[in-house]
């Protein structure tokens, strides 16, 4: 075997640019020489002597014992991800929901009190509301245009948490997070942000007050469709310790090592993709305002947007995600839908092809009709997650599929 060529010291990338931190951030030098760094595939690792074995045993946090811990692979991206959040520590998970139950059981207990945004991804609402219950915690929700009014009543004295979603799926409502966070500190309860639509690179939230941010790596992270993952960012070493040998440890929501090379090889490009995604959004978004056959378009970045002074505060671009409505409701969403031949009908979101979805249908049917409305979901709300094709040839499937309700 040739002689290693590990050089020291490592790169620090503290004071480094968004782009140059994804690239390098969480990067050791290979003792080959690697350029990339080679996946761990391996369930566990050996010891030279049973005190060896004991010393590394002592605190799995700094050592590599058996990956359901802790894997360099899972360890690389988790540095990457801390990096680009600003955050202290991170914790990866085999999925978004991985994450969100990762850090809400990590965070909460019998007779503790959390609030929720009311709008927000379907599978955090399911938990919320219909899982919670039976570990002995309640739930209040607020709505985030009413943020002013409807948070502070909520407090009781066993509140631990706020969690909110920004750009909330799929109504794309806002919440101001710097807000949100100095109701939530002044009564001692921690605010927790779901920052997987806004990206990294649009919102920090962690930086307006936030105490944890949770990505699902499925999406722009991951950013080409083809793996599902989850993180937790914080700045709290107890929370993310609690994550780790808490929840990610005993429930065994592992991210695979192959997932975790995959998502660093997503990550390095992200700045440059959601630039690109925030771009032809803005431009998809702007044609489906002026065009007679949409009701409504919702985009943070369109000043018609009530949310638009907030937008501009709070993120650097509006991002890849616009949701809007056909004049003529459920079914000429469904025309429009069936009619597309370049964006795809498939949930999910932050790939390089544009997906289309019906809410009320699929993400969020399982959500009752009732909920939906108070969150603000239409049944004829189309979800498009705006790819990296050139968007005027989305424009142009999209006018052909307008052209099938009414043509101009
Ligand atoms: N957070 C948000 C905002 C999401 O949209 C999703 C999934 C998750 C968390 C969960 O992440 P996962 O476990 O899937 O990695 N959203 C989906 C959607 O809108 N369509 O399919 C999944």
């Amino acid at each position: 075997m040739k002689a290693f060529k590990l050089k020291e010291p490592e790169l620090n990338v503290d004071n480094l640019k968004f782009n140059t931190k994804q690239v390098h951030a969480g990067e050791p030098r290979d003792q080959y020489g690697a350029l990339i760094p080679p996946i761990y595939q391996t369930s566990t690792f050996y010891f030279d002597s049973t005190d060896a074995a004991v010393a590394e045993f002592g605190d799995f946090m700094d050592s590599f014992a058996y990956s359901r811990i802790t894997n360099p692979s899972q360890e690389y991206l988790e540095e990457k991800l801390a990096a680009i959040e600003h955050g202290r520590g991170c914790v990866a998970y085999a999925s978004g929901m991985g994450a969100i139950t990762g850090a809400l059981f990590a965070a909460l207990r019998q007779g503790d009190h959390a609030i929720f945004v009311k709008a927000k991804y379907s599978g955090t609402e399911e938990v919320a509301e219909d899982w919670f219950s039976r570990f002995g915690i309640e739930i209040d929700s607020f709505s985030a245009e009413r943020l002013d009014t409807d948070l502070e009543p909520l407090f009781r004295k066993n509140t631990k948490l706020v969690y909110l979603e920004s750009p909330a799926n799929p109504t794309m409502v806002l919440v101001d997070i710097e807000k949100a966070a100095k109701i939530a500190h002044s009564h001692g309860a921690k605010v927790f942000v779901d920052n997987t639509f806004a990206t990294p690179y649009n919102t920090n939230p962690l930086d307006l007050g936030a105490d944890v941010v949770i990505h699902s790596l499925t999406k722009y992270i991951g950013g080409h469709g083809d793996i599902l993952g989850g993180a937790v960012i914080s700045n709290d070493d107890d929370f993310i310790r609690e994550c780790k040998l808490g929840t990610l440890m005993h429930f065994g929501s592992v991210i695979a090592p192959f997932t975790a090379f995959l998502a660093c090889r997503g990550l390095k490009t992200l700045g440059i993709r959601v630039k690109q995604h925030n771009e032809n959004a803005l431009k998809i978004a702007r044609f489906l305002e002026s065009d007679p056959r949409i009701e409504i378009v919702r985009y943070p970045f369109l000043e018609s947007n009530p949310q638009y002074e907030l937008a501009k505060k709070q993120m650097k671009g509006g991002g890849g995600m616009i949701s809007f409505d056909v004049a003529g409701g459920l079914e000429a969403g469904k025309t429009v839908i069936n009619s597309l031949k370049l964006c795809t009908l498939a949930v999910s979101l932050g790939d390089t092809e544009t997906l289309v979805e019906q809410a009320a249908a699929m993400t969020h049917t399982m959500i009752p009709k009732e909920t939906r409305e108070a969150a603000g979901i239409t049944d004829g709300m189309i979800r498009m997650s705006v790819g990296l094709e050139d968007p005027d040839d989305i424009i142009a499937d999209l006018k052909q599929a307008l052209d099938k309700v009414r043509p101009l």
